[in-house]
């Protein structure tokens, strides 16, 4: 049966009603239905990058560890052959170790004691200033350190401020420096210096019988001061003659500054074959004198040593 016109006309005003309504039913559904599941989205992405974050910014206390071992162990390879081996930290090595650094050479400065520094941290008697002579003024001032005239030729630095330069400068320019590892010994093959013999400071401290390690180096700096350490064991267990007056160690000679500073410099040599001496132990061995809390001749030690073996290396 056909439906009359009007009827028909509202039949589909009706039907196009209901499609309209179930359409717009429809598109709301699918928007709710992107709109949670981009919620969702959105709060997944959320959450794990905020998890990665957490995870990136939490400390895990084995990779403290673990970056520390792995770091140190790279280091200690790296030095067990190198152009030179510095036995001391005082400001005589550390200088020595700036200049040899600087030139490109690889060096390592082993240094028994907890800090590097050796007998400048204290100045004269506790008092923590230094003294220095214009000649080692150009040192200083390349270095940063600052001093000031005192009267004439004598100038006056902060020890601490001095060192904190000194250590800045060496190993800024690469050189190793192994704090707590005391040369023990020295390498010695086809009678010639080749090497130190270190282990831990603390081994010594504890008294264990404990075997040590070797580096093997082209040269080898003795800086260990007023001890002498190096030569002593050199000479104790060798037996060997060293090039100075004697042949044995002359040791060093009560206080004069004047001439203490100048032999100190002229003292900066090799005491034996691959073996050279800088800083107070140069007196020590060669036998001159003290000087008491004035700096310039280590720091010029120092820097003679490094041009010395500098132009042996090149
Ligand atoms: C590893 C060692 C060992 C070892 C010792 O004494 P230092 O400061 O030596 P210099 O020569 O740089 O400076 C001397 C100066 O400090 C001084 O004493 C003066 C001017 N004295 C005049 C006076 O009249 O008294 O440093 C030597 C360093 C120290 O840090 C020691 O711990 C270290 O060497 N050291 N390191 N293995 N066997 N022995």
């Amino acid at each position: 049966m056909e439906l009359e016109p009007d009827n028909a006309g509202a039949r589909k005003a009706l039907n196009d009603k209901v499609y309209k309504k179930n359409l717009i039913e429809a598109a709301s559904k699918v928007r709710l239905f992107l709109f949670a599941h981009s919620s969702i989205s959105f709060g997944l992405i959320v959450t794990f990058c905020w998890q990665e974050r957490k995870a990136m910014h939490q400390l895990d206390d084995v990779v403290i560890s673990r970056s520390i071992i792995d770091t140190y162990f790279q280091s200690l390879k790296e030095v067990l052959d190198t152009d030179v081996a510095i036995a001391g930290g005082g400001p005589a090595g550390l200088t020595a170790a700036y200049y040899l650094a600087k030139a490109g050479k690889k060096v390592v400065l082993f240094e028994s004691h907890l800090s590097v520094g050796g007998g400048m941290w204290g100045g004269g008697m506790m008092f923590n200033k230094i003294a220095l002579q214009e000649d080692a003024l150009s040192i200083f001032q390349e270095m940063g350190i600052e001093s000031q005239r005192y009267d004439g030729n004598y100038f006056v630095a902060d020890s601490v401020h001095t060192l904190g330069a000194l250590i800045y400068k060496a190993t800024l320019a690469g050189a190793k420096i192994m704090n707590l590892i005391r040369v023990e010994d020295v390498l010695i093959t086809q009678n010639r210096v080749s090497g130190l013999v270190v282990n831990w400071s603390s081994v010594k401290l504890a008294n264990l019988h404990i075997d040590p390690l070797t580096v093997r180096s082209k040269f080898v700096v003795e800086a260990t001061g007023h001890p002498l350490e190096v030569v002593r064991v050199l000479v104790e267990k060798n037996k060997v003659k060293l090039n100075t007056a004697s042949g044995g160690i002359e040791n060093e000679r009560s206080m004069w500054a004047e001439r203490g500073e100048k032999t100190v410099v002229q003292n900066t040599r090799e005491v034996f074959d691959g073996l050279w001496v800088a800083g107070m132990a140069a007196n020590a061995v060669f036998g001159d004198h003290r000087m008491g809390p004035i700096f310039g001749g280590m720091i010029l030690s120092g820097k003679k040593v490094a041009e010395e073996l500098l132009a042996r290396l090149s």
